[in-house]
């Protein structure tokens, strides 16, 4: 009797499972409406702009480590410049972004000058954490990023903190968190999104999924390759975005933000991107086949898909569009110049900026 009533008290007698406790509303990971932002003439130059910056830096950086002016690692971004130019544009002043090592993309995005930036990657006075952190180790409060981690996944707790901040002071802000494919697979990443979602803390996580962790293919790694779904277990909304489409990071990146400002929780975006050159620059990139590089340069680059609509709408002439080029050409031959020609720190700075 005793049983039975146990049993009865479970709800699931006939079936002898345990009883199913209520579960709540389940959000639809998929259920955000695709779309496409239009983007007017103006929009369309500022992405054109802000993308080709981004590709101009990156190029000068792997000339100057082939240089030998740029040691230790240096991860490029060439490929993957409609992520952070979209998402950036989602984003309101105090709100805040982080990232791991593949950083330089994201730090010109949030508004950092190319110069601070270059002259930490050789290591000079004038980088952002004056020449004593490198490429992947750069902070900028006053522009909202926040590193910069070389450590694959920490980067996420340290995302979901921020929000956790800005949940407790009720400032509006919304954190953006980047990690890849490969550091979708850390433990502290699931660890991050339970709390984020039992508290409702405004945070976006956005997954740089460019098919690699190092030289290996995201699906000899990943039992659910569809990033998206990652949150499902904690009711965490998540869409797949065309990462290579800077109108639909755009187009994403504001439902998600949105969703998080208005005190909803986290949400997810995967980007569906890729990157051009090796993991860093000592990689010889034998797990991939040229031809499959050459076909996303070919069909699928970011910032040729706006240069055709541009001339296509006649919103901008080749001459246009070389002008632009020569000018961003020269500031990052600028800051070049600034990160090769200024002085390293001092070594009575060993000892300053660090906990003791
Ligand atoms: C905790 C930890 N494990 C391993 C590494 C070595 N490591 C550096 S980058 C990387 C691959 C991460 O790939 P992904 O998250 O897809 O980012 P991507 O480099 O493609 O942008 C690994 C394993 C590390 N830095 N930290
Ligand atoms: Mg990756």
């Amino acid at each position: 009797m005793a049983l039975a009533a146990k049993k009865s008290a479970a709800g699931t007698a006939a079936a002898g499972k345990p009883a199913a406790q209520k579960a709540p509303a389940r959000r639809s990971e998929k259920s955000a409406v695709k779309s496409i932002a239009e983007f007017s003439k103006a929009e369309e130059l500022e992405a054109y702009r802000e993308m080709l910056a981004i590709r101009r830096f990156e190029e000068k950086a792997g000339q100057m480590y082939g240089m030998g002016l740029i040691g230790g690692f240096c991860h490029l971004y060439i490929g993957q410049e409609a992520v952070v130019v979209g998402m950036q544009k989602a984003l309101k002043s105090g709100d805040q972004v982080i990232t791991g090592y593949r950083d330089h993309g994201h730090m010109l995005a949030c508004g950092m000058d190319p110069k601070g930036v270059m002259a930490e990657l050789t290591g000079r006075r004038g980088g952002y954490s004056k020449g004593k952190g490198g490429s992947m180790h750069m902070f900028s409060v006053e522009k909202g990023f926040f590193g910069g981690h070389g450590i694959v996944g920490a980067q996420v707790s340290l995302g979901t903190g921020l929000a956790f901040a800005d949940h407790y002071r009720q400032n509006g802000n919304v954190c953006l968190t980047y990690f890849g494919d490969g550091a979708a697979n850390q433990g502290q990443v699931y660890e991050s999104f339970n709390m984020a979602e039992l508290w409702k803390l405004p945070v976006v996580y956005i997954i740089e999924n460019n098919k690699y962790a190092m030289g290996t293919a995201v699906n000899r790694a990943s039992a659910q390759t569809d990033f998206s779904r990652r949150g499902t277990s904690f009711n965490i909304p998540g869409e797949q975005v065309d990462g290579m489409d800077v109108r639909a990071v755009y187009a994403a990146g504001q439902r998600a933000v949105e969703f998080a400002r208005s005190g909803k929780g986290p949400y997810i975006l995967e980007m569906l991107t890729y990157r051009y050159r090796g993991h860093s620059m000592s990689d010889p990139a034998k797990y991939r086949s040229k031809e499959e590089v050459q076909k996303m340069r070919t069909e699928h680059d970011p910032i040729e898909q706006v240069r055709a609509r541009l001339l296509e709408k006649k919103w901008a002439s080749e001459e246009d569009l070389k002008a632009i080029d020569a000018e961003i050409r020269d500031t990052m031959n600028a800051a070049a110049d600034f990160a090769s020609s200024d002085p390293e720190p001092d070594a009575s700075e060993l000892y300053t900026d660090i906990l003791r």
